[in-house]
């Protein structure tokens, strides 16, 4: 199978038409959709952030790449469908007040869909009064937050704080991620669950909600 050297050299580089050449080339020639997830477009954007904290690459770079890889995330959509069934519960979703990174977010999202859930996506830089005004609106099953920075995981209590405050804690589930998230993180601030990728948020989010 592919080491994905060149998907990842066309990932580094921000080459969209290479890298989804790429990874359809990787497609037929055999490789699981996971496979290329995994081992291919997030090992690559760690690779990209290690090469940021070093100092090799910049913000516009990383902007590139992460557009390259959500163009690569597109083809890989239809392999994460689980097949056509009634709705397996709502999910509200969004990347947490003063954080722009959506890649994460938008996997974890895709592979919901593919599982059944319907999702409310957000979008980023959401502050706690939106997720609030929305639950409210749409009554979700889940709260899903998503943070990747360090100085954003602060907004996760917020709003958890804000649920409560407006009356809805205890009617929704909350399950948070994100790269600097961790498990102990999650039950520190209250939170319900958290899942350190797409496939076991997934799994949990299924569990949170009884059903299998
Ligand atoms: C791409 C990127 C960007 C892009 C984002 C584009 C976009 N549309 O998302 C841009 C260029 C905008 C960017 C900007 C910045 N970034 Co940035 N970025 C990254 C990078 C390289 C990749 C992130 C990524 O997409 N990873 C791939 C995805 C698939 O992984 P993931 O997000 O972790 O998601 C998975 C899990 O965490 C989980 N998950 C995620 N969300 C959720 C939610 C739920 C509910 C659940 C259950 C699970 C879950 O499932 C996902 C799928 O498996 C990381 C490096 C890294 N290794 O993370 C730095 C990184 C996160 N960035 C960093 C920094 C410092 C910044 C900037 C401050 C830089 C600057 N000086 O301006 C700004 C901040 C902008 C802002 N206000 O948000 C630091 C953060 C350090 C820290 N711990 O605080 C990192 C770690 C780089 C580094 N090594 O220094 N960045």
């Amino acid at each position: 199978m592919s080491d994905f050297k060149a998907l990842s050299e066309a990932i580094i580089k921000g080459n969209i038409n290479m890298a989804v050449a790429e990874t359809q080339s990787a497609l037929d020639t055999g490789n699981s959709a996971q496979d290329i997830l995994d081992k291919g477009l997030i090992a690559i954007m760690n690779e990209v952030g290690e090469r940021f904290s070093k100092g090799l690459v910049f913000v516009p770079q990383m902007l590139r790449s992460a557009k390259t890889m959500r163009e690569c995330t597109k083809l890989l959509k239809p392999y994460f469908q689980e097949g056509n069934s009634m709705s397996k519960g709502k999910i509200l979703i969004g990347t947490v007040k003063g954080d722009l990174h959506d890649i994460g977010k938008n996997l974890v999202s895709m592979m919901m869909e593919g599982a059944g859930f319907t999702i409310i996506d957000l979008g980023v830089d959401v502050p706690p009064e939106k997720f609030v005004e929305k639950a409210k609106e749409v009554a979700p099953d889940i709260v899903g937050m998503s943070a990747l920075l360090s100085t954003t995981m602060p907004a996760m209590p917020d709003t958890i704080e804000a649920l409560r405050k407006a009356g809805i804690r205890d009617k929704v589930k909350v399950m948070i991620g994100g790269a600097p998230v961790t498990e102990k993180y999650a039950q520190k601030i209250g939170a319900d669950s958290y899942a350190s990728d797409a496939g076991s948020a997934v799994i949990r989010a299924k569990k949170l909600l009884g059903i299998s």
